[in-house]
């Protein structure tokens, strides 16, 4: 058994047991990462049917090279999971942020792991925060802890047991999330710094990249400011697509000699930024400074705006056929993943399909063997394979760069009305 010490817990327990509460995209390979270097791990979801795919070593979703860790870690003992949090020497949550209405972070869940944990400490145990999070969110968590267990501190005053709080943000991205656990430099941020030294000992099991600790809440603001970087450089290349078409530019052409240019690196324009990271979090900067986050928060809106840029394509392509035939091709927020979370496709296939009622659209994902149910409640959308897509449509929409619509022969496009929102066919 893999036993950890570390300076600061080395006046405390050694950590042996480990409870990830949450097991999505980020909860699960942690927990599996951590179990297959030999820590004994129980992963806790609300959701039974997560529980029971994975107590069967089985992955709800689709991770390369995360299925043979899962397989591997049930089957030796080392991960099981179920439903209610159990006591450990270290807590990892890992539950879902999504913003509300006001785009303000939704902390309930992070509330309710908070509430499960808080009776099950003895003191000395390491907790740590890895969903993204507004600043000040950590020491929200311990507040919530410490509001239920007064018996404990952060800093052992008054002769109390020490509970150490930390955050580490996850940095992977989808579809390389196993390779990037391990790859991947961490900042891990402490409310005290004991607690950042405790939580760099347990990533230090798995994580071969350098990991820098600070505090909390620089901790939870470089995560998003890593994330809105990358959506204000977005935003730039969508800018520019549509002033590019505004001007009868190339735009995939302009990107590509302006980056010949040694310090200009501008990224590639699309259908718009989906996915649960990009899309989400900028807001929570804007959310904690709205009268100074005014690029940040304009970057979020040309992004947003893209969606609606693309439908209105859609809407001059067909103004002059009668009961059209659309095909769509990919849902995916992104390219080789079946991940239709925030998908700007996704909300530009409903739009569509919304505002031409008259219009069949069909529609081809590869990675998916169903619609997503605000697509199958509409009754003009078929989910068909690519080829039978493309055959009938008059209009041929790309929304995704997946490497499968490679294997589309440009022959079937010819004739149609291309809307390639990707570049994908240049
Ligand atoms: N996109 C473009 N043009 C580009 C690059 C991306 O339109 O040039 C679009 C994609 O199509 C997609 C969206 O942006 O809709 C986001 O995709 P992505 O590949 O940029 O990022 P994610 O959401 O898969 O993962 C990001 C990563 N963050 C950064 O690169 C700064 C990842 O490292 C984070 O761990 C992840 O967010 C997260 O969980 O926060």
């Amino acid at each position: 058994m893999n036993m950890l010490t570390s300076k600061a817990a080395e006046t405390e327990a050694p950590i042996r047991t480990v409870a990830v509460v949450g097991l999505g995209y980020i909860g699960l390979p942690t927990a599996a990462i951590l179990a297959t270097n030999g820590l004994d791990v129980i992963g806790v979801d609300v959701n039974p049917g997560t529980v029971k795919a994975i107590n069967n070593g089985d992955v709800p979703f689709v991770e390369p090279d995360l299925g043979v860790h899962v397989a591997g870690a049930v089957s030796q003992g080392r991960l099981r999971a179920q439903l209610e949090t159990p006591a450990a020497d270290a807590y990892i949550v890992a539950v879902p942020t999504p913003f509300k209405a006001d785009k303000s972070a939704d902390m309930s869940y992070i509330a309710a792991a908070a509430r499960a944990i808080a009776p099950k400490l003895s003191g000395g145990e390491l907790v740590i925060l890895e969903s993204t999070s507004p600043p000040g969110s950590t020491r929200r968590l311990a507040e919530l802890i410490l509001g239920l267990r007064p018996d404990l501190s952060l800093d052992g005053r008054d002769g109390k047991p020490v509970l150490l709080v930390a955050h580490c943000p996850e940095r992977v991205l989808p579809g390389r999330i196993m390779i990037e656990l391990v790859t991947n430099d961490r900042v891990v941020g402490g409310l005290t710094p004991e607690a950042a030294e405790a939580a760099a000992a347990l990533y230090a099991v798995f994580c071969q990249g350098e990991i820098h600790l600070t505090d909390a809440a620089t901790a939870e603001m470089s995560k998003l400011v890593e994330n809105a970087y990358r959506d204000v450089n977005i935003a730039f290349a969508n800018e520019l697509s549509v002033i590019s078409d505004n001007l009868d530019i190339d735009v995939w052409e302009l990107i590509r000699l302006a980056n010949h240019h040694p310090r200009v690196n501008i990224l590639q324009p699309g259908p718009g930024v989906g996915g649960h990271c990009i899309a989400v979090d900028p807001w929570f900067i804007v959310a904690a400074d709205p009268g100074n986050a005014t690029l940040i928060r304009t970057a979020r809106e040309v992004n947003d705006g893209k969606p609606g840029y693309i439908v209105e394509q859609v809407r001059k392509a067909v103004s002059e056929i009668s009961s059209p035939t659309i095909a769509c091709l990919g849902l995916a927020f992104k390219a080789n993943i079946d991940d239709v979370r925030e998908s700007p496709a996704v909300e530009i296939v409903r739009r569509v399909a919304e505002q031409h009622p008259d219009a069949e659209i069909l529609v081809a994902a590869p990675h998916k063997d169903h619609l997503p149910q605000v697509l199958a409640v509409l009754p003009n959308i078929r989910h068909v394979e690519t080829d039978k897509a493309i055959e009938t449509a008059q209009v041929v929409v790309l929304l995704v760069d997946h490497d499968k619509f490679r294997e589309i022969d440009p022959a079937s496009l010819e004739g149609k009305r291309l809307i390639d929102t990707r570049g994908f066919w240049r």
